[in-house]
């Protein structure tokens, strides 16, 4: 989307007087949208087919697509990536603890939840913002059962450390991969890592489905046991096994991420040119650090996020949050407040900050820019010079903010 602004683009920030940079509010996140015309002609013959849900050809038809694409052995598709998550652990039939990541969704932390499994939270490493599995070993308990690390913002975990530590210590993992859409690491796919993933196709997501998700892996009885707890339990119709759900996908659905699947390439490559725009922009801003990503990472850019040091930048990411929303420029803070502040968990032992340092510094340092295909080089341009015109004077920005909220 090109939002041509009111007047300079240049950065003269809408709080010291200027004219906003965007003259409509840019979000983080936009939806991709297929063309109408294919998409409607799809839609209309699902209508008309009468089948609109319950394993339908257009769910198999995706779960093929995207095993082709993500070179997975299967590809479950789900109403959602929390229920997916739900099942995986289920299938993966664990007990007592699970050891995850306070840096995340709440999605991710409520599905050990909903498991009846005690979720323990692990730091995270610094400049990944993902759990190591080295921090990760020092909580293992004999009651630990699994691990379920999140390639946050799609920045590949150490698969190969997990691999080594679940074989050294008889684990499960199960990677939260709802950012990790095509992200690989030393060309071999993260979906290929742990025994299982889980992914998310919500709106906001690069590949989506408006609403959908899926658990995939490789191994024959998780599929089964997947499948069956997608859809109740229900083997056949004389047969019901097991506590299963209602987590299918709708034929609508299907049928959006169908027509979305073959435009991955190009929004990946336009998300590329918006991320090198702002590394280019603001990488040699003081107080402004990205999210490491190993050399061997092939992105996704689902994210960008920028972390900003408030003693050398002069403004502290909540400032620069504010500021910039008066400029249209809606920055979100994922994810702040950390998932183990939630009430259900801040009793937790392992949820007190001082024993997740690194995660309460991030959270409270991260900002997600907008990141989206339909984002022009130039929208990224005006987003980072609006960043550095208010990094220009931080006492000036701190005021005029002050004398705004009283
Ligand atoms: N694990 C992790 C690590 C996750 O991040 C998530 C979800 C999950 C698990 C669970 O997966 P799902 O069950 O959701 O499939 C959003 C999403 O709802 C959520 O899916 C996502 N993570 C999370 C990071 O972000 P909100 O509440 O921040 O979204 P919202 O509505 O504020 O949207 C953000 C921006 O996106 C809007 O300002 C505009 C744009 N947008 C939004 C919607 C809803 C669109 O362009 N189209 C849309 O339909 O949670």
């Amino acid at each position: 989307m090109t939002t041509e602004s009111p007047r300079d683009r240049s950065g003269h920030p809408a709080l010291l007087g200027g004219a906003p940079t965007f003259g409509e509010p840019l979000f983080v996140a936009r939806s991709r949208i297929p063309s109408w015309d294919r998409l409607g002609a799809r839609f209309q013959a699902v209508v008309e087919s009468r089948r609109l849900t319950n394993n339908g050809p257009l769910v198999q038809e995706l779960e093929a697509a995207l095993r082709a694409r993500l070179g997975t052995g299967f590809c479950i598709a789900t109403a959602n990536g929390t229920i997916g998550l739900q099942l995986a652990l289920r299938a993966l039939a664990l007990e007592g603890e699970v050891i995850t990541t306070p840096f995340t969704f709440p999605a991710t932390v409520h599905a050990i939840e909903w498991n009846g499994l005690e979720p323990v939270f692990c730091d995270i490493d610094p400049e990944t913002y993902n759990l190591s599995p080295e921090l990760v070993a020092a909580r293992v308990t004999d009651r630990t059962s699994a691990v379920l690390p999140v390639h946050v913002f799609g920045n590949p975990c150490d698969i190969k450390g997990f691999g080594e530590l679940a074989a050294s210590r008889s684990l499960r993992v199960l990677y939260d991969a709802a950012h990790a859409f095509g992200v690989e690491t030393a060309g071999q796919s993260v979906l290929e890592a742990g025994d299982l993933s889980v992914l998310s196709f919500h709106a906001t997501k690069l590949f989506h489905s408006a609403e959908g998700g899926a658990v995939v892996g490789s191994s024959e009885e998780y599929r089964r046991a997947n499948a069956l707890l997608r859809n109740f339990g229900i083997v056949n119709e004389e047969e019901v096994s097991g506590v299963g759900l209602n987590a299918k996908l709708s034929e609508l659905h299907a049928a959006l991420g169908l027509e979305l699947l073959p435009l991955m390439d190009d929004e990946i490559a336009r998300r590329a040119t918006v991320a090198s725009r702002y590394t280019e922009s603001l990488g040699g801003l003081e107080g402004v650090r990205f999210q490491k990503f190993a050399p061997t990472t092939k992105r996704n850019y689902a994210y960008f996020t920028i972390e900003i040091d408030e003693s050398t930048f002069g403004l502290s990411r909540d400032e620069l949050h504010r500021a910039l929303r008066l400029d249209n420029i809606v920055t979100r803070k994922y994810f702040y407040p950390l998932a183990s502040q939630n009430s259900s968990y801040r009793g937790l032992p392992s949820s007190h900050p001082e024993s997740v340092p690194n995660a309460t510094r991030v959270a409270e340092r991260v900002l997600c820019l907008p990141i989206y295909g339909e984002l022009s080089a130039g929208d990224a341009d005006a987003v980072a010079a609006t960043i550095v015109a208010l990094a220009r004077d931080p006492d000036q920005v701190r005021s005029a903010l002050s004398v705004l909220e009283a």
